[in-house]
């Protein structure tokens, strides 16, 4: 199996060159075929393995249900996880349970000294340190960590081949992996010196993708298995930005990732005929590709809102489908989502910062430029 993976490699230049020319790019990627690997093996059934992502609100956990379906419908063989933040309603969390092999709370306050005191002393961290507990799933002897904001497009149960830590490269910083989906070890004692870290160094992207590629810092350089190729960490964003690469490598894809601030659960539906609301058609870069965000939507419609109306029952809640005896709002809502974004405020926060960066607006200048980086990577290392 090793072998095909090497055929992948450079993915990390070319997610490079495909910024700058798509074309550049044309003879460093190759299509994964995977399906011969499992037909001599008898199919695993890998109870000791698990997907797991994570829901901190019910938007989240909308997601985490999206696609938690999608890997049951690609006919996964390993177990699904979701870990819970305290703000998720009981509706949802029960609506998870169906979907999801293990539904976990996490509560940082109560899950340990070295949690608590990470907690103490960096506040800020509340949302990295609830993702680190996956580390604690030492239930499972390996893990695949991927955002709520991902969809899967196929099987991809071959990244349990892949060791810890395994992860795409990022486009902001490509010496650093993107945090989105990776490959772990579940480990108290990594999750113990994760937390031992985080409270004393904090991260310099203000979240878990600093704190992670700071621990996992041989990445870039130590073994490029662990480099996991383009078609893992699909943006949404960028395939809309490179549709000549898209056409080319589209038909590859295996995780789209909705990066940035607006996500799909953002928007509307229209059920009746089937159309995402509040979103051009026009190929603006800025916008997701609309058949992932279509996509999205009827995995939504069809197996996530069935679930939430039968735990909601006839309590309201937020489905996100246009509400068809009041077509006035839906205008107010078209025109709220094409109201361009207000400028950039002089300071932005370091979760602004974040979202931007993932977004691929990187303040190349400002605050994230390498100068800074490099600053807080020498304070780190003193
Ligand atoms: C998943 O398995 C079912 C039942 O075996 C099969 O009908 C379906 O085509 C499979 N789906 C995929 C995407 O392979
Ligand atoms: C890991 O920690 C949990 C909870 O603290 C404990 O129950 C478990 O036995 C530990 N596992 C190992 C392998 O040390
Ligand atoms: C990861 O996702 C980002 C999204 O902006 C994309 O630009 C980048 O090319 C992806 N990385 C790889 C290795 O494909
Ligand atoms: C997306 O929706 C959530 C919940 O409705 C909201 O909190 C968030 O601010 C929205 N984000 C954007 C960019 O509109
Ligand atoms: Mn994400």
């Amino acid at each position: 199996m090793g072998r095909k993976m090497w055929g992948l490699i450079p993915v990390f230049d070319c997610s490079q060159l495909l910024l700058l020319c798509p074309s550049q790019c044309k003879p460093s990627v190759r299509s994964i075929t995977t399906t011969d690997a499992w037909v001599d093996s008898p199919q695993p059934t890998m109870s000791d393995q698990a997907f797991v992502t994570l829901a901190t609100n019910d938007n989240y956990a909308k997601g985490a249900m999206v696609l938690g379906q999608s890997l049951r419908n690609h006919n996964t063989t390993r177990k699904l996880v979701v870990l819970l933040g305290p703000h998720v309603a009981d509706p949802c969390r029960g609506a998870l349970h169906s979907i999801f092999d293990e539904v976990i709370m996490v509560n940082v306050m109560d899950s340990g000294d070295a949690a608590n005191l990470a907690l103490m002393k960096r506040p800020d961290l509340g949302v990295t340190i609830t993702k680190l507990h996956c580390w604690t799933l030492v239930q499972y002897s390996k893990c695949v960590f991927m955002d709520a904001d991902t969809l899967v497009l196929s099987n991809i149960d071959e990244l349990f081949e892949r060791e810890e830590l395994s992860a795409a490269p990022d486009p902001g910083w490509p010496d650093c992996f993107n945090s989105g989906v990776f490959v772990f070890r579940p480990s108290n004692e990594t999750h113990k010196q994760l937390l031992t870290f985080c409270a004393e160094k904090g991260s310099f992207d203000g979240g878990d993708q600093g704190v992670l590629n700071s621990y996992f810092n041989t990445w870039a350089t130590a073994d490029i298995s662990k480099h996991l190729p383009f078609i893992y960490n699909l943006s949404s964003i960028a395939i809309y930005s490179y549709l000549p690469a898209f056409k080319r490598y589209g038909h590859d894809a295996k995780v789209v990732h909705f990066l940035g601030k607006v996500k799909p659960w953002n928007y509307s539906y229209d059920a009746q005929r089937g159309e995402v609301r509040g979103h051009s058609a026009s190929p603006d870069p800025c916008h997701m590709h609309p058949d992932y965000l279509l996509q999205w939507w009827q995995l939504y419609a069809t197996s996530v809102l069935p679930l939430l109306q039968k735990v909601y029952g006839d309590a309201p809640f937020s489905s996100g489908f246009v509400d068809q005896s009041s077509p006035d709002k839906l205008h107010e809502d078209v025109r709220e989502q094409a109201k361009p974004s207000p400028p950039p405020s002089q300071r932005v926060s370091s979760e602004e910062r974040k979202q931007r960066w993932e977004a691929g607006q990187i303040d190349y200048l400002g605050d994230d430029s390498f100068t800074n980086i490099e600053q807080k990577l020498n304070s780190f290392l003193k």
